[in-house]
């Protein structure tokens, strides 16, 4: 009857390229699911410390040790007038470009392919003295999450995660650097403001509320005090570096929704 035709709703566009059956198929929904999760409840309480605030950028730590490891989860709000989440989402995830504006690299390499929004990335950072130089080694995947509850005028979200990969047949063994661990993820949403009338939207009426998270383990010796100035500075670094990079790629370009 009509009633329970009205029911009846699209069936959604795939949120991943990714197979079903691919073996990180699983992990990497889950890993993406807590991301959200997390995001959506903005849960930043006196459990977090202020340690950058700077204008709409704001990053909080919680202090924390694992066997003797600092492993302190990271957040950071920002918010970025004339920038799209999938902007920001796409120069993040990009392997192509991410030497031209992440500043702690020395090498990165995309080792594989899982699919069209899926890669799996090797990288070596540069070393911090006194301590031995990190890599890491990780899948990373970009995508978009449609609000889920389609009656309700809910976010949507664009996201990438990087998340760490004990092994990979191409991926160099023994080295001389200790493996960093990480789950690491970039959020976003898109705030349009309706132009007037008789305009079309222009980059003027678009914002960007982004929220980062990083849990990194450095996997190995590195000196507590060291390690937290490295990050109190490194953070908002790339924070500010990256989103105004972001700026710079798109500013000419038409507005990527
Ligand atoms: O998210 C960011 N970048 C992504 C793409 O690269 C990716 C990377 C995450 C960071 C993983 C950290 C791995 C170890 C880094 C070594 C430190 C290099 C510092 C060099 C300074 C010139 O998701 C943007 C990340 C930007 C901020 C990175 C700072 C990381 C500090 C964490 C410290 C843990 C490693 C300990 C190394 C020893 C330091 C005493």
């Amino acid at each position: 009857n009509k009633l329970s035709i009205q029911k009846i709703k699209p069936p959604k566009a795939p949120k991943t390229s990714l197979s079903p059956k691919h073996k990180y198929y699983k992990e990497i929904n889950e890993v993406i699911a807590e991301h959200i999760k997390y995001a959506a409840k903005l849960d930043i309480d006196n459990t977090w410390e202020l340690i950058h605030d700077e204008g709409e950028m704001k990053v909080f730590k919680r202090e924390m040790e694992e066997d003797g490891m600092v492993v302190d989860p990271l957040k950071a709000v920002h918010t970025v007038k004339g920038i799209t989440g999938h902007e920001v989402c796409h120069y993040f995830w990009n392997p192509d470009v991410r030497m031209e504006w992440e500043g702690t690299l020395e090498s990165a390499q995309v080792l594989d392919w899982f699919s069209e929004d899926t890669c799996v990335c090797y990288q070596i950072h540069k070393k911090v003295w006194p301590t031995t130089q990190r890599e890491a080694l990780f899948w990373t995947q970009i995508r978009h999450v449609p609000n889920e509850d389609e009656d309700e005028d809910g976010p949507d979200y664009w996201i990438v995660c990087n998340y760490s990969i004990p092994d990979h047949d191409k991926c160099p063994e023994k080295t001389k650097n200790i493996r960093a661990i990480m789950n690491v993820a970039m959020i976003c949403e898109t705030v349009v403001e309706p132009p007037q009338s008789d305009r079309n939207i222009t980059r003027e009426n678009i914002t960007c509320k982004i929220q980062y998270h990083a849990n990194v383990n450095p996997g190995g010796w590195a000196p507590a005090s060291v390690l937290r100035a490295v990050y109190k500075r490194e953070y908002p670094k790339f924070l500010k570096r990256f989103t105004q990079y972001v700026m710079d790629q798109t500013k000419d370009k038409p507005i990527m929704f």
